[in-house]
This record gives C-alpha cells, sequence and structure tokens, in this order.
C-alpha cells in the first residue's frame, strides 16, 4: 500500500492528485511543518532532507515531486498520466516538472525559509521582498512559453497539471495577482472543478 507523507496546501497536493487521478490504494501520513515534525528522527528516515512530499512504496521510499509523480505515471499506465510511449514528450513534461521543482518552488521558498541562505537580516528582508517579482517572472515564461494548452503539455492530461495547479494555489500569498497569467487561471479553475481535486481538496484547506 502505498502512503503520502504531506502537509496541507504544500507541494504534496502534486503528488496527492496524482494518487486519485491514478485511482491508487494510498494512505494519507500528514507532517505537521509547523511544528517541525518534518525534521523528527523518524521522519529523516523517511526523507533525509527533511521535506514533504514522501511517498512510502513497496519499493522503498521516494522523496522529490518530480521523482513521486513519474513514479505513479509509470505504476499505474492506465491512468494515461504521462506520454509513456514517448521519450521525447515524457522528457519534455519531466523539463516542466523539475522547472517547477527547482526554481518556482525555490522561489517561493525564499519568503519563508529566506534564513536558508542568508544570516544577515537585511538580506533575509530584501530576499522576502524579491518573491513577488521573482515569481512573477517564473509564472511569465509558464504562461508564455512553457504551458501548451488545453494541459499544460498539450492535449492530454499529466502529472504536470496536478503539479501546475498546486504551484499556482500559491500566487495570492506571494502578493501576484494571478490575472496576469490568463492561461495559467483558467488552467486553475479548471484543475479545481476537477473530480479528483474536488475529492481531495478538503486535506488542503488554507
Ligand atoms: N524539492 C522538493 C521540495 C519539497 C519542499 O520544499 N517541501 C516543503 C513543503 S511545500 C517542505 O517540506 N518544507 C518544510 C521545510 O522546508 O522544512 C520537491 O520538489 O519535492
Amino acid at each position: 500500500m502505498l502512503k503520502l507523507f504531506y502537509a496541507p496546501s504544500s507541494s504534496a497536493l502534486a503528488a496527492h492528485i496524482a494518487l486519485e487521478e491514478a485511482e491508487a490504494s494510498y494512505e494519507l501520513a500528514k507532517i505537521d511543518l509547523a511544528a517541525d515534525e518534518q525534521r523528527r528522527p523518524e521522519y529523516l528516515k523517511i526523507n533525509p532532507n527533511g521535506r514533504v512530499p514522501a511517498l512510502a512504496t513497496e519499493h522503498g521510499f521516494l522523496s522529490e515531486n518530480p521523482a513521486i509523480l513519474a513514479y505513479i505515471a509509470q505504476s499505474f499506465p492506465k491512468a494515461r498520466l504521462a506520454p509513456l510511449g514517448d521519450a521525447f514528450a515524457f522528457a519534455r513534461m519531466q523539463a516542466f516538472n523539475n522547472y517547477l521543482s527547482s526554481t518556482v518552488h525555490v522561489a517561493h521558498s525564499h519568503k519563508r525559509r529566506a534564513a536558508r541562505w542568508a544570516d544577515d537580516p537585511v538580506a533575509i528582508t530584501d530576499m522576502r521582498r524579491k518573491v513577488p517579482e521573482t515569481m512573477a517572472a517564473c509564472f511569465e515564461v509558464i504562461e508564455n512559453a512553457m504551458f501548451v494548452g488545453p494541459w499544460a503539455m498539450g492535449g492530454d492530461f499529466t502529472v504536470a497539471d496536478g503539479y501546475l495547479f498546486t504551484l499556482a494555489r500559491w500566487l495570492e500569498q506571494d502578493d501576484v495577482d494571478p490575472k496576469r497569467f490568463p492561461k495559467v487561471l483558467e488552467h486553475r479553475n479548471r484543475m479545481a472543478e476537477r473530480a479528483s481535486v474536488k475529492k481531495i481538496i478538503v486535506h488542503h484547506a488554507r
């Protein structure tokens, strides 16, 4: 049985959506980030990096959203959550997911986790101040260059859609007006109406 270690409205929502879309059997384990549960020794055995999501599988634990999403898509091929027979299309989906993970998510983290990158209070304040600008710049690239439509990667829904939805939900809290990105906003609204999302969103109240 798969077990998803998650925190409400964190990036783990992307994996949660993928599990629902795959119609997988899974359990949830909530990690309280405010209580720093992600740094407890028991959890560090699951993900030594002390982050959610993590996925317990029959083979062992997985961390990092792009890896978890690819694993779910490949483990449940009937759900058609990725272009499995097309190496190039699969790699493009991975490029999209890795951009979300390594660039967009990191830009967002400079608000709450700025102290990871600097000690000087002035530098920390400056990093936080820049988040609306860097997040908007990231979504500019998604809106104008990466998002194909109607789904992130084109005509077929993929695990990238749940991931984009997850990070697009953070725009307001990062002081970015989502109306600046009409394609992303329309996608976000459409995703919110999807059966999988409606079923699980109760776990991701903000
Ligand atoms: N690179 C990781 C990032 C995961 C991550 O930063 N998750 C956040 C929640 S959205 C977290 O666990 N934060 C707790 C912390 O930073 O201590 C991924 O893409 O899965």
